[in-house]
């Protein structure tokens, strides 16, 4: 048999980069009953002629983008057109938190920001420069993206965030060889499509990135809302000075985080944020 990773999931069709840099459109054998260990885009695979017969144990599985095997994730965010969202960088975090995937905040299109709606961006987002790395780009401007470069070396890379936030573009302008399709917000939405349609690793420099679609809702299916604290590095360090263990931050008395927001050493924002998340996933069905 071969080995290989999967870069591409297309119609029930995967296709398999082999260590001699050759591609090969492939089915999955019959039997990976469980939806958790369906081969997914990231998985290294041992196949034969036709079918992908085996699994190689995953480093990590993330859900939101499907992709497995990641070292990094960039969250790219718009700050106009999609406008910055902080509820929705923390949906992002939170799921690579629960994969345990090292993520990088990236702010892109500043070209279209005012000066002085930046810096209060960048004032806003200086509580997360405490547990993450923040970089301002536009994909405008290749200069700008040139720490993003930096940081991808041998890496499988992941670029996750909201549709139109410039995912693609920041691609392209990185490699104009990989003309992908990019597309004007307004365009893309009206079609209630998103550009990108498939999640796909891209060989770079000496690794991967992936372009993956966007999404205009982030759901959190396999998440329970009893982890949810663990994903909030912030509330975590705090959680050892919470009265009760397990606590979850909401209605528990002698609460280090509560008393963190109310001392206005947790924006608020976020923790409001974490309560609406919380209380959406308890309200999710769990399904079998
Ligand atoms: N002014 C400006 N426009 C940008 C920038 N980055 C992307 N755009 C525009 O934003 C629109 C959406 O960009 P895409 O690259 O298609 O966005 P995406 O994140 O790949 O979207 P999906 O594939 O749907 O998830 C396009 O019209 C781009 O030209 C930027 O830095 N500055
Ligand atoms: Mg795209
Ligand atoms: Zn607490």
């Amino acid at each position: 048999m071969e080995q290989g990773r999967i870069i591409k999931l297309i119609g029930g069709l995967y296709t398999v980069l082999d260590d001699n840099g050759k591609t090969h459109v492939l089915k999955p054998r019959g039997l990976f009953r469980h939806e958790k260990q369906n081969p997914r885009v990231g998985d290294l695979v041992a196949f034969d002629t036709d079918l992908i017969q085996e699994v190689i144990t995953r480093k990590n599985l993330l859900l939101r983008p499907s992709i497995a095997n990641v070292d990094q994730a960039f969250i790219i965010n718009g700050c106009v057109n999609p406008a910055f969202s902080f509820f929705l960088l923390d949906r992002f975090l939170v799921h690579t938190e629960k994969a345990g995937i090292d993520a990088v905040i990236v702010v892109n299109k500043i070209d279209l920001l005012s000066e002085d709606k930046l810096r209060r961006l960048r004032d806003d987002l200086l509580y997360y420069e405490r547990y993450y790395d923040v970089i301002y780009v536009s994909a405008k401007d290749p200069k700008s993206l040139e720490p993003l470069r930096q940081r991808f070396s041998d890496k499988v890379n992941v670029f996750a965030g909201q549709t139109g936030s410039g995912k693609s573009s920041i691609l392209n302008a990185l490699n104009p060889d990989l003309s992908l399709k990019t597309q004007p917000i307004s365009k893309a939405l009206g079609r209630g499509k998103h550009t990108t349609r498939h999640s796909e690793l891209i060989p770079f420099e000496n690794g991967f990135v992936a372009d993956t679609p966007g999404f205009s809702k982030l759901d959190f299916e396999g998440i329970v809302p009893e982890d949810l604290p663990e994903y909030y590095k912030d509330f975590f360090e705090r959680s050892a000075l919470c009265k009760f263990r397990g606590c979850q931050h909401i209605n528990e008395p002698g609460c280090a985080v509560k008393k963190a927001v109310k001392d206005n050493e947790v924006p608020r924002n976020r923790y409001e944020n974490y309560l609406r998340i919380h209380e959406e996933i308890s309200q999710t069905k769990i399904r079998y």
